[in-house]
């Protein structure tokens, strides 16, 4: 089933093409006139213009700017699938006024901006964009993207951009829940605001062709939700193996709004993950959103191509480490039946950054934006956050209670995790609905003896540790092999080491079907790491290596071991109880 474009109603214009552009480098952004800015170049939009040969690696200011017409007085917006990592928006007109619209800072994420007091006219459009690391915990450019984490941060306008026509009446947001998958019962949560109060207007939900509500609904201030249950009649439940989706409308007023929606529930019970009251044992891979030549703006082709891989290797489950995936990747896992660990962005942060009130703000921004995108998608079972941080420490606590609770608050339907790199240490295990440990046996230390033996100490710890009875998933394991390295004397980096150790780790966890909820294993794909000495000095090629395939996703010798692997143990049955 082809995916959607969201309106049908709404006039939609997409930017997306070849806009202008100019390089500014390190220039502070406030400095910048937009009116002033030469642009003495073009760049795709989308696309990561530090992934471009011309300026590969650059870091700076940049400078992007294109055309926008606006055609009537009513409300228009902007919105901005991902802009890395910060933004800013300017429009300029005939009158010569130079119209901040707003900045945004993060990456991976969908944020929207109002064109307020614009009248009609044929714009140009601006957009300062900066991809500096935000190494200073209080005035860097963004806090959420430090140098020291083990990818590159690929900058620039990196996902689509859109103008729409809102007109008087418009859907802010939809979510759909199902809260009864047999009877095919969904609650739809329509947010909508106006221009000015509108009374009252027409409301209209329905799947595939059939009306399943038409009524007039009264409508007071300037916005509002409305919440209704519809049943879908002929219900096909979602689930990895049957990933059937359903197509719902709604109309309110003149707008609309599109969604495909897979009948699923998921819950937690004992140590199991269950997907439509059938237990799932987890088999899959960390995915980082890149590709060397793309940045982040990987490409619907590779997107697809990392879904087949996926598939072809029997996973049902991908981590999208450590942010947010493209909303189109989630599009492709919904139709493929994947499984899909959705995190917000962070990467071994201190409890200083934990406690630092502009980062948690930031946090919690991209966590909503993270929700708002992702929660329509049946392949969405779990939301993690702040990859291998200081869990293990007091001052720490109240971040994960205050970020986890936002989650839950955000969305009660789904468990909430995170990875933990110091599970005998950790002190806010109890705070989340599945425990999930990053380890590396075998490769940081120790020998394959010891794959078997960590496994063990850790779930006899947290057994001790009173946090025995929940699912627990091993969220990262593996080991860096340099694509085509094989030695007889030397194992480390060799791809015969790595697929050793792969296969230890897959037999010891899906193996022990009672102990483990499932595998993430670190990572799919080799990926360019940042550039800070320290990272690049210990990651041959300055790539994180511990892909099954390489970066152009080309078969490492795990892949084979994997994919029989995943395949044996994906035909067991997964209760244990
Ligand atoms: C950590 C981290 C990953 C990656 C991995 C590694 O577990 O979460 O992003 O850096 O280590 O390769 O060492």
């Amino acid at each position: 089933m082809p995916s959607l474009a969201r309106h049908a109603r709404r006039r939609v214009v997409n930017l997306a093409g070849t806009w202008d552009f100019t390089f500014l480098g390190d220039v502070d952004a406030a400095a910048v006139a937009p009116a002033a800015i030469v642009f003495d170049d073009v760049m795709p939009v989308p696309a990561c213009f530090d992934a471009t040969p011309r300026y590969a690696g650059r870091r700076g200011l940049a400078a992007y700017r294109t055309n926008l017409t606006i055609t009537d007085h009513t409300p228009h917006r902007l919105v901005v699938d991902g802009a890395h990592h910060a933004a800013a928006f300017f429009l300029m007109g005939h009158d010569g006024r130079v119209r901040s619209l707003g900045e945004h800072l993060g990456g991976f994420t969908r944020f929207t901006l109002a064109l307020t007091d614009c009248p009609p006219d044929a714009y140009s459009l601006v957009v300062l964009v900066d991809n500096r690391i935000g190494g200073d915990m209080h005035d860097g450019p963004c806090p959420l993207h430090l140098d020291y984490f083990d990818w590159r941060h690929f900058g620039g306008l990196t996902r689509g951009v859109e103008v729409h026509r809102l007109g008087e009446l418009w859907l802010e947001d939809v979510r759909i829940t199902t809260t009864d998958w047999r009877a095919g019962r969904v609650h739809v949560a329509l947010r909508w605001a106006a221009d000015a109060s509108p009374a009252s207007a027409s409301l209209c939900v329905g799947v595939e062709g059939q009306t399943l509500l038409d009524e007039r609904v009264d409508l007071a201030g300037i916005c509002g939700i409305i919440e209704r249950d519809v049943i879908i009649p002929d219900p096909h439940p979602w689930s990895p193996d049957r990933p059937h989706l359903h197509t719902l409308t709604v109309q309110l007023g003149h707008d609309d709004w599109r969604q495909r929606i897979g009948l699923r529930q998921v819950r937690v019970d004992g140590r199991e993950i269950l997907v439509n009251d059938e237990p799932v044992k987890l088999r899959g891979f960390n995915r980082h959103e890149a590709h060397p030549q793309f940045g982040h703006a990987v490409p619907p082709a590779v997107q697809m191509a990392d879904v087949q891989l996926l598939k072809a290797m029997h996973c049902n489950f991908v981590r999208g480490s450590h942010y947010p995936q493209d909303e189109r990747f989630l599009d492709l896992c919904d139709e493929a039946g994947l499984l899909v660990w959705s995190e917000a962005i962070g990467w071994q942060h201190t409890a200083e950054h934990l406690c630092n009130e502009r980062f948690l703000k930031l946090q919690e921004q991209q966590i909503d934006e993270m929700v708002a995108a992702a929660a329509n998608h049946p392949s969405v079972i779990l939301w993690g956050i702040l990859n291998e941080s200081e869990s293990h420490r007091r001052e720490s606590r109240p971040a994960y209670e205050r970020l986890l609770g936002r989650l839950r608050a955000l969305d009660p339907t789904r468990p909430v995790t995170y990875a933990s790199n110091h599970p005998y240490e950790d002190v806010c295990f109890d705070l989340c609905d599945v425990i999930s440990v990053n380890t590396y046996p075998a490769w940081y230390w120790g020998t394959l003896k010891d794959i078997g033996e960590e496994l063990a100490r850790v779930v006899a710890h947290l057994g001790k540790a009173g946090q025995g009875d929940k699912p627990l998933v091993i969220a990262e394991i593996g080991a860096g092999a340099v694509p085509g390295c094989r030695d007889w004397t030397v194992d480390r980096w060799g791809e015969p080491h790595q697929a050793a150790i792969v296969e230890q780790a897959i037999r010891q966890i899906l193996g022990q079907a009672d102990k483990f909820a499932g595998i993430a294993i670190w990572q799919f794909c080799d990926g360019v790491t940042a550039e800070l000495n320290r990272r690049v000095l210990s990651r041959p090629r300055g790539f994180n290596n511990k892909g099954i395939l390489d970066e152009y996703r080309r078969p490492k010798q795990a892949f084979a071991v994997v994919r029989q692997l995943f395949e044996q143990f994906g035909a067991l049955p997964a209760r244990t109880s």
